[in-house]
């Protein structure tokens, strides 16, 4: 398989390069593994497990029957976003079983990409919370599934309940340029909520465990 190449010089030539840490979480089966893999410009590191049917009972497949793996641990990708900033992304496991994971990829990371389908919101409500709480800062991508209904974004905020100030944007995961915005939105975030980009070696804010 082809991976997206760098739109820039190797991050490794150059001495003033950002490394940013982020977070790609959601709900089961929300296309966490598909973004990070559509934007990484390195081969992903991907821990997909087959679904079985023993988990049947537990892994609602509606609105993605065709799935048939699931992470089991996270999605690992690289994405260089101009010649000074290089995004790390980390894909959350989307199971309620695999969510002790989630404390331990949250450590150090800028911030966060929650991803909803419209089809199943209730299954954002707990990354929601989980930021919210945790006081991480996150902006809502909206995965729009072909057969999903569309909302606008006041739709969808008032749907989560979310403030004014988290940013949401309507993507296609399966598309690189979509997410790409959707990261690029949550960089922008960050600068006016955290202030700026990390300095290289100060991209820790978030120590929470
Ligand atoms: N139609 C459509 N299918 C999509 C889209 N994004 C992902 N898929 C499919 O939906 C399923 C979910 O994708 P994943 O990327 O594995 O989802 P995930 O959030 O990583 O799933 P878990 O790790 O199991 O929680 C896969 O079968 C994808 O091929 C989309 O935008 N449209
Ligand atoms: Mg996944």
């Amino acid at each position: 398989m082809v991976f997206a190449e760098s739109d820039f010089a190797d991050p490794s030539d150059i001495g003033s390069v950002e490394a940013v840490k982020l977070l790609i979480a959601g709900g089961f089966g929300v296309g966490k593994t598909t973004l990070v893999t559509t934007v990484s410009e390195i081969a992903p590191l991907r821990t997909e497990e087959r679904l079985s049917a023993l988990g049947a009972a537990v892994d609602d497949l509606t609105g993605v029957e065709t799935k048939t793996t699931t992470t089991v641990a996270l999605d690992f990708g690289r994405i260089t976003l101009s010649p000074h900033l290089v995004l790390y992304l980390f894909g959350t496991p989307g199971q309620d079983r695999f969510w002790f994971m989630w404390k331990e990829l949250s450590i150090g990371a800028l911030g966060a990409v929650v991803i909803a389908d419209t089809r199943r919101l209730d299954d954002s409500f707990a990354a929601v919370d989980y930021f919210e709480s945790r006081g991480i800062p996150f902006i809502v991508a909206v995965n729009c599934f072909d057969d999903a209904d569309i909302y606008d974004e006041d739709e969808i905020r008032r749907a989560l309940d979310l403030s004014d100030d988290i940013s949401i944007r309507l993507c296609d995961v399966r598309d690189r340029e979509s997410a790409k915005q959707v990261l690029i939105l949550l960089i922008e975030h960050l600068m006016t909520t955290v202030g700026a980009t990390p300095a290289p070696g100060r991209s820790r804010p978030n120590t929470a465990r």
